[in-house]
């Protein structure tokens, strides 16, 4: 990694903070405290000094910020923000509607996210991806297809990749593909990204925004400082997405391109699974084709979507359709989703233990069109309406097995609905329950439609113990 005074030389413009304050500790505010300390050694005459506001005084975020104590940096805990301050890099977990969160705003000149203040102080090559579902696989595969084709391309922000760290880290001409969570949208203002993916937007983290609409409008803040020439993706097919993309549409000058059904007409500005092939036609370009959407490791509908969403904003990077094809075709699906995790006695076994809602469910069985489906499902149940659940389900399952905490009330809602329903008590015996029913050619899934909080830590426990039990069977 060159040196502070020489990466200062690689940016467009030199930053100027002010006095800056941080609040919380974890994986957002430790990147920029460690950015912001280093900026303050090197002599560079870039800020006046910064406060971390580490949250509760908790063992985690004392541990955490012990170097900084350590160095001379003045940590507060408790969230009683004292000001003045230019600029406040709030972590993303803190709701903009908490005490702690209103504290800072009130004192301070300015309040951001922490890819938006790496944004502020690296705004070349960024691609930014949202969208409540599919993010991770989008920017991982963005990520993928650039490198694919030479050009250098690391995936960062909401995947766990602090964005300040890889501006700090990155060479210059190297992209930072965002996977952008509502929380870290909600607090950006300047962000501009090269091209901006939304691929979906469905209710969720109601609890942090208060309302959908809130959600909704800082998941479209991705869009609102595109330059001309940059490229707007929007998955046109998909309801949420959709009714707020046509705000953008009204406001004009903005190059967009909609995704739309399979088959949909070819236009320019549209990109689509045509005849079994991923066509994306780019405003002012050339229609291209990316190769047959059955060369994909990654399944479904939704991947479909996903594979056009990257493919698109790789080319709008520069990247070679050729190039594309062929990185498209060495992608494999990530860990926890739709992954494939062995065959026994001529079953197929897929871990979906991040499909931790019904819409996720939905999605997944579009990957199986023609396999016999045997789905668990169950986990710690978060109370959302299961009508739309049976109804996909009763289409494309031969069975259900309900586990868990909510076995209960999934049981009851397939309750008429034709499909056969097995009950078990946890995970291990909703496998056994599905392999005892299987037989060659049936594809058992586990994609849950519930949070895993019942018997284990969380989705990522659950798949790995999933594929645990697979191995044994
Ligand atoms: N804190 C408070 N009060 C609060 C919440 C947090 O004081 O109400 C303090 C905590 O005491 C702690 C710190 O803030 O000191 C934790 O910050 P954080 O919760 O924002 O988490 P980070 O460790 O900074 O991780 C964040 C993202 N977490 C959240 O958005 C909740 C990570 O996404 C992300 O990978 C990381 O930044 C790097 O960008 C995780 C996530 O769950 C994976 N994201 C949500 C999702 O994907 O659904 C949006």
């Amino acid at each position: 990694m060159m040196d502070f005074p020489a990466f200062l030389a690689t940016l467009p413009a030199r930053p100027r903070f002010g006095r800056v304050c941080i609040l919380g500790m974890g994986v957002s505010g430790t990147a920029c405290a460690r950015f912001l300390l280093e900026a303050l050694s090197s002599g560079e005459d870039l800020l006046d000094g910064f406060v971390i506001y580490a949250g509760a005084d908790t063992g985690s975020n004392r541990e955490a910020a012990r170097p900084f104590i350590d160095a001379g940096v003045e940590v507060r805990f408790g969230e009683e923000v004292e000001g003045p301050f230019d600029l406040c890099v709030a972590s993303p977990g803190i709701s903009q509607l908490s005490g702690f969160y209103r504290s800072a705003a009130a004192v301070c000149g300015d309040i951001v996210s922490e890819p938006e203040f790496a944004y502020r102080v690296s705004p070349e090559h960024w691609v930014g991806i949202t969208g409540t579902n599919g993010k991770t696989t989008t920017t991982v595969l963005a990520t993928h297809l650039l490198e694919g084709c030479g050009i250098a391309a690391r995936a960062v922000g909401n995947i766990g990749d602090p964005c300040i760290t890889a501006v700090r880290e990155r060479e210059p001409g190297t992209y930072l593909v965002a996977e952008l969570s509502s929380f870290q949208l909600a607090s950006s203002r300047y962000l501009s990204p090269e091209a901006a993916i939304l691929l979906n937007i469905t209710p969720d983290h109601l609890a942090w925004h208060g309302t959908h609409e809130a959600y909704a409008e800082a998941k479209m803040k991705l869009f609102g400082n595109l330059s001309p020439d940059a490229l707007a993706i929007v998955d046109m097919a998909d309801e949420g997405a959709a009714a707020h993309a046509g705000s953008l549409a009204v406001r004009g000058g903005i190059r967009m391109l909609g995704i739309t059904a399979p088959d949909s007409l070819e236009e320019e500005g549209s990109a689509a699974v045509r005849d079994g092939r991923l066509r994306v036609w780019l405003p002012g370009k050339e229609p291209v084709d990316l190769g047959p959407a059955s060369d994909l490791a990654i399944k479904g509908a939704h991947n479909m979507v996903n594979a056009l969403a990257a493919g698109a904003a790789a080319l709008q990077c520069g990247a070679d359709p050729a190039g594309i094809e062929a990185a498209l075709a060495t992608f494999q699906p990530l860990e926890h989703r739709i992954e494939p995790c062995g065959v026994k006695d001529g079953v197929r076994y897929f871990n979906d233990s991040k499909a931790t809602n019904t819409d996720a469910v939905g999605k997944a069985l579009t990957a199986f069109p023609d396999d016999p489906l045997i789905v668990l499902l169950g986990g710690h149940d978060k109370g959302t309406d299961l009508t739309e659940l049976v109804r996909a389900c009763s289409g494309a399952c031969k069975a259900v097995v309900c586990f868990g905490e909510a076995q209960g009330r999934f049981a009851g809602a397939f309750e008429g609905s034709g499909v056969q329903v097995l009950r078990a008590p946890h995970l291990k015996e909703a496998l056994l329950a599905a392999r005892d029913i299987a037989v060659p050619g049936d594809v058992v899934l586990l994609s849950p439609a519930c949070s895993s909080f019942d018997e284990f830590s969380g989705f990522e426990e659950r798949g790995s113990v999933f594929k645990g039990y697979v191995n044994g069977l």
